[in-house]
């Protein structure tokens, strides 16, 4: 084999939300002379997922089989995200005859997604493989995850540590059932974590300073393997080879003018609830760039844009909005100098790729670890969060007016114009040769 040349394993799971990072950590990692591979199942959920994987080079990239799942445990009319991640963490005892059949020599680590981390950080040590976790999301909801073995879920704020109290209306709905499929995963990951060598997470220590020095003090969990703040990974720059109508719309705009509207690749909203969207930023007087999804999967994308939005609206507000349901480049459209801020769902990927643009968010996280990201997002002062949607949406819709003026808020509000230059700064300072994310990599 090479000399000295390490050779590292990438594992990553289901979904753009963890395709993308794991990507970007093999760019990362390439850069710093380490041979990656990715074991991707290249079968994949979405179309998004599909291209993503064919755009890589050919001998970065091994497809990794998946058992199928028992369908009287796991009913296909599931989540097609969750079943595949849950696919993936049944999979492991395929990891050790898979790499004795692909490589011939030794292998230095493997780094598993978090939703597979339960099984495969055994499979792992059975292989003699040192074993790390890429944590998909916030280094707060790191805490979290790593913690809820020993925490009540239930009370109606959860302490952790005394750094970060997490009110209970922001836990990922599922984890208020003991019982749901979710909850026993996330808690079996948590628990696992204490056996990897290592946490690498997309963060940087200036937006989750007390959360990370916590982790890394023992002060979450006792024991716990050292945390590898690596964030924020910058996007495996691919120049585009034409400019999508949503950049060349952006090219026309005036400088920060513009508010990018996006709820990520898996989060649909409800059709009345995307006309009181509508209604709102059109009501709000902004330029706006919407990608709207009717479905989880793209595939299933069907239909006009106007069944979903309203007849006539497209047209009623070209010039001012342009509506889409396309896939756009967004690390590119947040970088344009047009775009002044992100009406976010709060994806953690969404929330570190607005950070090193600094462009402002007005946060509306629908599921998952998107109301924990939410609170770090405000605590930054990287945007704002009107958590009183959390129950409108709740109890039905979030109404028009409502939206448009939070849109003029973010838009016009002096001090977050100032505060998201310092969070872009901190994020451009930590990726710089001598920041934390290098020095991360150095003692991973
Ligand atoms: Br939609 C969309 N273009 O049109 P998150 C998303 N993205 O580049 P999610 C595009 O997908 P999880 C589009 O930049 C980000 O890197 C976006 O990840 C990119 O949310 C990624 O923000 C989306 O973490 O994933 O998709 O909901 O549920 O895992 O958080």
């Amino acid at each position: 084999g090479g000399l000295d040349v390490p050779r590292v394993l990438l594992l990553p799971s289901a979904g753009m939300g963890h395709l993308i990072p794991f990507v970007r950590l093999a760019a990362a990692l390439t850069a710093r002379r380490i041979d990656v591979t990715v074991l991707a199942a290249c079968s994949t959920v979405s179309a998004a997922e599909s291209r993503l994987l064919s755009s890589l080079p050919s001998d970065l990239l091994l497809d990794f089989p998946i058992a199928p799942l028992d369908a009287s445990l796991f009913p296909p009319s599931s989540d097609p995200f969750f079943l595949r991640m849950e696919g993936l963490r049944r999979s492991a005892h395929l990891l050790q005859p898979f790499l004795s059949a692909s490589f011939s020599s030794p292998i230095s680590a493997l780094i598993v997604d978090i939703s597979a981390a339960s099984s495969f950080i055994p499979a792992a040590a059975a292989a003699n493989i040192p074993c790390f976790v890429l944590f998909t999301s916030s280094a707060a909801m790191l805490a979290l995850c790593s913690a809820s073995p020993f925490l009540s879920l239930s009370s109606s704020e959860i302490d952790i540590a005394g750094v970060l109290k997490i009110p209970n209306y922001c836990l990922p709905p599922p984890l208020h059932d003991p019982n749901h499929l979710f909850t026993t995963q996330f808690v079996e990951n948590g628990r696992a974590l204490g056996l990897a060598s290592g946490i690498l997470v997309n963060t940087f220590p200036s937006l989750e300073p007390e959360v990370l020095f916590a982790l890394n003090s023992g002060k979450v969990v006792a024991g716990l393997p050292p945390v590898f703040a690596v964030g924020p990974l910058p996007p495996a720059r691919k120049m585009p080879t034409s400019l999508s109508p949503a950049i060349q719309w952006l090219d026309k705009q005036q400088e920060r003018s513009v508010m990018y509207v996006s709820f990520g690749s898996r989060t649909m909203m409800s059709s009345a609830q995307m006309r009181e969207l509508g209604a709102g930023l059109e009501m709000s007087g902004c330029k706006f760039l919407w990608v709207v999804k009717s479905t989880k999967v793209d595939r299933d994308e069907k239909g006009d844009i106007d069944e979903f939005v309203g007849k006539g609206y497209v047209r009623r507000v070209e010039g001012r909005g342009l509506v889409v349901k396309e896939w756009v480049e967004q690390e590119v459209v947040l970088s344009h100098r047009a775009v002044a801020g992100f009406l976010s769902h709060c994806g953690w990927n969404s929330v570190t790729e607005a950070a090193a643009a600094g462009v402002r968010v007005l946060a509306w996280p629908r599921m998952g670890d998107q109301r924990v990201n939410a609170e770090v997002v405000a605590r930054n002062g990287l945007g704002l969060w009107p958590s009183e949607w959390v129950w409108e949406a709740e109890e039905g819709l979030v109404v028009g007016e409502e939206i448009s003026k939070k849109v003029r808020e973010v838009i016009e509000d002096k001090r977050l114009v100032e505060t998201v230059v310092t969070v872009a700064a901190e994020a451009a300072a930590a990726i710089a040769d001598d920041g934390s994310a290098q020095k991360s990599f150095a003692l991973f």
